[in-house]
Formats: structure tokens, sequence, C-alpha cells
């Protein structure tokens, strides 16, 4: 497997991709998990890519983070980002319902371009400072992720909460999701195993007789 391959010698590098509609916060909340800085302003990215190693259960792990772009005519390159990525964060502000129901849109799109429900994905809500503007439950975000089958959080770029725990969350899926195709591989291989000894005893059965 390719992703396994890259262990060896080197710490493994996780390809991530944030996705959401746009002034969600995508740009802040990277930039408060690279650098602790929290941008006050709404520069609209284009597309931008971020490395950084850290350790997740005592595991390295080379982050290559692609922090994409919300605004619909910055979005040629989606098809290209969603095949190689291998995780995905799907983030939504919880004082704009409308990016809430952007977030089915996004899991829709990775869907479509990678043909499985497997990819690893974790579900966002930004701007949990805001209280007051609150659209969006808790309990709705909750309801989503468990739709998605993947981790939710409430973050607050702002306030850097839960920043970190959704990325090592997000790796975790990865290393999940790798250790269950290696498993399914396994079990493939042993099935196809014994399905070969049932055709070949016949053959067996013969070359004993002829002694
Ligand atoms: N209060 C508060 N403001 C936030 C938070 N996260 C981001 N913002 C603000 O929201 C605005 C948009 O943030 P960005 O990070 O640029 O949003 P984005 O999703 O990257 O936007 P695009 O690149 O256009 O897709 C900025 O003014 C941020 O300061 C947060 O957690 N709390
Ligand atoms: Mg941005």
């Amino acid at each position: 497997m390719e992703s396994l391959r890259g262990t060896v010698g080197h710490s493994r590098e996780y390809k991530l991709v944030m996705l959401g509609e746009g002034g969600v916060g995508k740009s802040a909340i990277i930039m408060q998990f690279i650098s602790h800085r929290f941008p006050e302003d709404h520069d609209p990215t284009i597309e931008d890519a971020y490395k950084t190693q850290i350790r997740i259960d005592d595991e390295p792990a080379n982050l290559d983070i692609l922090d994409t772009a919300g605004q619909a005519e910055f979005t040629a390159m989606r098809d290209q980002y969603m095949r190689a990525g291998e995780g995905f964060i799907i983030s939504y502000s919880i004082t704009d319902r409308r990016s809430f129901q952007e977030a089915r849109q996004f899991k829709q799109l990775i869907y479509r371009v990678r043909r499985t429900i497997d990819t690893p994905v974790v579900l966002v809500g930004n701007k949990s400072d805001l209280v007051h503007l609150r659209q969006v439950s808790v309990e709705e975000g909750k309801q989503l992720a468990r739709e998605f089958r993947c981790p939710f959080f409430e973050t607050s770029a702002a306030f850097r909460y839960y920043i970190d725990e959704v990325f090592a969350a997000l790796v975790r899926q990865i290393r999940q999701h790798e250790v269950e195709m290696v498993q399914g591989s396994v079990r493939k291989g042993r099935r196809n195993h014994s399905l070969w000894s049932r055709l070949k005893a016949p053959f067996h059965k013969t070359q004993k007789s002829k002694h």
C-alpha cells in the first residue's frame, strides 16, 4: 500500500484538506494550529499549503495541509485535491446556517470524486466563541457527524479551542482507515486462499490415489 510504504525510514506524511464555505474560518483554524496566530481580517484564500510535524499517540506525523478556497470563483482545482487528499476537515460556522447546509454538499462532493464512503473526515463547527450569533445548535452538529460517521468538534480559532484536537482526530481517522484496509485485504486474501485450497483438493486426491 502506497501510504504504508511511506512509513519506512521516515515519518509518514498525511495529506489533509480543509474544506468549507467562504469565511467560516478555515485559514484561521490552520494558522492557529500551525503558528498560534489569529488573523482578524478575512483575506479570501485562493489556495495555500502548509507543512508541520507533530506527534500523535506517540507517533510522528508530517502534516501537509491544503487550505482551500471557500469562494466559488477559486474552486477550479477541486477535483484534483479531492482525489489527492487522504483526510478532510469539513468546516462550517455556527453563526451561519448556510455554511452548515453546505457541509453536506462538501461530503457529497468528496463521495462523487472518490467513489467511496470510507474517506476519513472530521466535521468542525467554528466560531464557537460567538455564542450570541449562534444559528446552528451543538446537537445539529452532532447529528450531522453521526450521519457522516465522523468525529465532531465545535472550535474557536479566535480562542484556539479544540484546534489541536481536530487535527489529531483526523490523523487517527486516517490511521484507523489504513488498519481496516490492511485487515480487509488480509481477510480477502484468506478467503481466496481457502477457495483455492478447495479447488485444488480434487487434484490432490487424484494424485494420492495413483500411488
Ligand atoms: N470570532 C471569531 N472569528 C473568527 C473565527 N475564525 C475566523 N474568524 C474570522 O472570520 C473571518 C474569516 O476567516 P478566514 O479564516 O479568513 O475564513 P476562510 O474560511 O479561510 O475564508 P475563505 O478563504 O474566503 O474561504 C476573519 O475575519 C476571521 O478573523 C473564530 O473562531 N471566532
Ligand atoms: Mg481562507
